[in-house]
């Protein structure tokens, strides 16, 4: 059954599309002019009272609120989340009971350090953060992309955060990490390391929203029906795999298209091409609280996957791009607090902050205590308090408004001892009033250590190219060694490729004496997904004289498994076929760039054609796709063009009439119809993403 309560609640808010009658006023006054205000005489003053034009300026001069003090760029988008099975074992929240029933979502996807209008695809953390619209009240489940954070106490937070941001005194950089208060900040506080080494890793560039993890990262407790707590952490895992950008990349698409998570996040949903999610937990049973070697109230570690699976229990599939950007994603209020019964908190200091944080937050953002009646904040299940007045209370409330009352006939009376109500979990806790981080936080090398030795060798050439980018933009040279001397807490091997990277000395070996561990899980090579290449974008590069048969069948062939291909020209409109044809182009090359595509195909044509080699934008994107490791494929006289790049090691096989797939390259020198054999093996390509062991590969 599909609940589409908050789909419903939702239309009702939508303001009529203004189809019929004229314009008017806020209050409803016709106005026959809006171009030219009042004034004395055609060269004259303003006269106060124009109130059509006074109240059109009001409302302009209005129309921002701040944005968010950390994930303030975001995108967001509703769907559904569906339980494979009844979690009643270990939680009572409605939601997770019958795999019958959809709950319906919203999420919210953002970075963290830029503003609101700062490029998607910077080296960043991503927000990934859910509202569940339950029948039992609204459940946030707020994570990130990664599953640690920077410090183990919430009182850092401002601290953090301040060092992050831009630097005060000139508001530089925006919305990125290599300047020297961040890494001034890492370099004295060690527990920001093991993040430190997932934001350097690839996880900080996603290649889509759509391709990349979510976590909860704190330890959570789930608690069933009879009371009984089990510790639980939250994972979310992309039906498509994880997939990330290379640097240059990254840093390229900034310019190209600032909006380009954004955007990529917006055309699949409007293309049926719904993302997909599963939700997984690791329950962990009380007893074993102190069985791990680390505490699991220290949101700075992870509980390995391969020390505690990860049990999938739902899906999520979001398949609804907002109607107002303004409305839904940027007035959306997530909060940690915002639990449901069967769901309830650990003694994470982190946690704890953020409990006080996000409520305080929407305050000062959506500018009074009404903002749950904001229609994207709104929860479907009956909202019956005794909250009244304040800034923007759109309800019309009537009868009393305290507890207890006789006026109002008791009502609305406190739930009864039937379960329905949240019972917070009775915990025992004693103590004294301390200000003291308990021991068991103080190991903060162990598991970045355990995070490097899960990466493969050109995950870990791309970390340490990251720590050399960062910390090459860092001016205190004291603030660069100093980084570098607690690197060699973590590897020494890394540590010294810093380093040398950076020309500062060598560090003495950190005296590490941390367990050789890794987890498998962590690598991006065993997180690929269903191999898939739906939703994968191939520029097809055409010019006049190109073999439309082989065009057309690469194209179908490619678009049939999903992917979308874009036949791209030097100029817009159509180009001639070789036989005579005219083929439509959807984008001109001068408007576009590689790196706004997965993979690249080079269809053939009669000799000498399609000629774009003397063509520096369209040689420019073959390099390009080369040189950041993606797919390209080549037919016919397609594979000529590629000859360029032999001097940066693309070796073209010889031979004529048959597919040779090298390190992503899958060309094929037959003329005619594009063989079965070449579209297998060029979608192959695609599906492995990336080819790390090219000589000019740049990352
Ligand atoms: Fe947040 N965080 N956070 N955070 N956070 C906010 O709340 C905060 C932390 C996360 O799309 C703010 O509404 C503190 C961890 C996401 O609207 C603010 C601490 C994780 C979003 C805030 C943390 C997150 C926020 C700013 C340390 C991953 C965006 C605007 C104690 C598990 C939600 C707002 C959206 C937003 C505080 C740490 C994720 C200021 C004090 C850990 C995804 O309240």
């Amino acid at each position: 059954m599909t609940d589409d309560r908050k789909e419903r609640q939702r239309e009702a808010y939508r303001a009529a599309e203004p189809a019929e009658g004229p314009l008017t006023t806020d209050q409803g006054v016709a106005v026959d002019h809006t171009d030219d205000s009042l004034s004395a005489g055609e060269r004259g003053p303003t006269l106060m009272e124009d109130f059509h034009f006074r109240e059109k300026l009001m409302h302009f001069d209005h129309e921002r609120i701040p944005e968010r003090v950390v994930h303030a760029r975001g995108a967001g988008a509703y769907g559904y989340f569906e339980p494979y099975e009844s979690c009643a074992e270990f939680t009572r929240a409605a939601f997770l009971q019958d795999p019958s029933v959809r709950t319906p979502v919203f999420v919210r996807f953002s970075t963290v350090q830029g503003p609101r209008g700062s490029a998607d695809t910077v080296r960043d953390v991503r927000g990934f953060a859910t509202k569940f619209y339950t029948s039992e009240g609204n459940y946030d489940l707020v994570g990130n992309n990664m599953p640690v954070f920077f410090i183990q106490d919430g009182i850092k937070f401002p601290d953090f955060v301040h060092a992050l941001k831009p630097e005060p005194q000139n508001e530089m950089p925006t919305g990125a990490s290599a300047h020297d208060t961040l890494w001034d900040f890492v370099s004295l506080q060690p527990e920001t390391l093991h993040m430190m080494m997932w934001l350097m890793s690839d996880r900080a560039i996603p290649r889509s929203y759509r391709m990349m993890q979510g976590f909860g990262v704190h330890t959570f407790r789930f608690v069933d029906a009879r009371g009984k707590g089990t510790f639980v952490k939250f994972h979310w895992k992309p039906k498509l795999g994880v997939h990330s950008l290379v640097w240059d990349e990254a840093q390229e698409c900034q310019g190209r298209d600032p909006d380009f998570n954004r955007r990529d996040l917006w055309l699949a949903i409007e293309a049926g091409e719904f993302p997909e999610y599963e939700l997984g937990v690791q329950l962990i049973p009380e007893e074993e609280e102190f069985s791990f070697d680390f505490d699991l109230l220290d949101a700075t570690k992870i509980i390995p996957e391969e020390q505690v699976p990860v049990r999938p229990i739902g899906r999520m599939v979001l398949d609804r791009n907002p109607h107002n950007f303004f409305a839904e994603t940027e007035q959306v209020a997530f909060h940690t607090a915002n639990v449901v019964p069967g769901i309830d908190f650990t003694n994470d200091p982190l946690l704890q902050a953020r409990n006080f944080s996000y409520l305080d937050t929407q305050l000062i953002r959506l500018g009074g205590p009404n903002f749950a009646q904001i229609p994207v904040n709104q929860p479907v299940a009956p909202v019956r308090t005794n909250q009244r007045d304040g800034y923007h209370q759109t309800a019309i409330h009537t009868g009393t408004n305290y507890s207890p009352n006789s006026l109002g006939g008791g009502c609305p009376a406190i739930a009864g001892p039937d379960g329905y109500a949240f019972t917070h979990y009775a915990e025992r806790v004693d103590g004294a009033k301390i200000r003291k981080r308990s021991a068991s936080f103080q190991d903060h090398y162990s598991q970045a250590a355990m995070f490097w030795n899960s990466m493969s060798d050109w995950e870990r050439r791309h970390i340490v190219d990251a720590f050399r980018f960062e910390l090459g933009k860092v001016g205190a040279v004291e603030i660069r060694e100093r980084t570098v001397g607690e690197l060699a807490h973590i590897d020494y091997s890394l540590a010294t490729s810093v380093a040398e990277g950076i020309g500062v000395a060598m560090p003495s070996p950190g005296g590490n004496d941390h367990k050789p561990v890794a987890s498998p899980a962590l690598s991006l090579d065993n997180l690929r997904g269903d191999h898939s290449i739906r939703t994968r974008m191939i520029a097809v590069l055409v010019a006049d004289g190109v073999d439309t048969v082989q065009l057309g069948q690469a194209k179908e062939a490619l678009s049939a498994q999903g992917a979308v291909v874009e036949a791209l020209a030097p100029h817009d409109g159509t180009v001639r076929s070789s036989d005579g044809n005219d083929c439509p182009v959807d984008r001109a090359l001068p408007t576009v760039a590689s790196v706004l595509y997965d993979a690249v195909l080079l269809p053939g044509g009669p000799v000498g054609t399609p000629d774009l080699s003397s063509d520096s934008t369209a040689m420019r994107f073959v390099r390009d796709a080369y040189r950041h490791g993606k797919p390209i494929g080549a037919l016919g006289s397609g594979v000529g063009i590629l000859a360029a790049l032999e001097p940066e090691g693309l070796h073209i096989a010889s031979g004529h009439g048959h597919v040779c797939a090298d390190r992503g390259v899958v060309t094929d020198t037959t003329t005619g119809a594009a063989s079965e054999e070449f579209t297998r093996a060029f979608a192959e390509a695609v599906a492995g993403h990336r080819y790390w062991d090219r000589p000019s590969v740049r990352c």
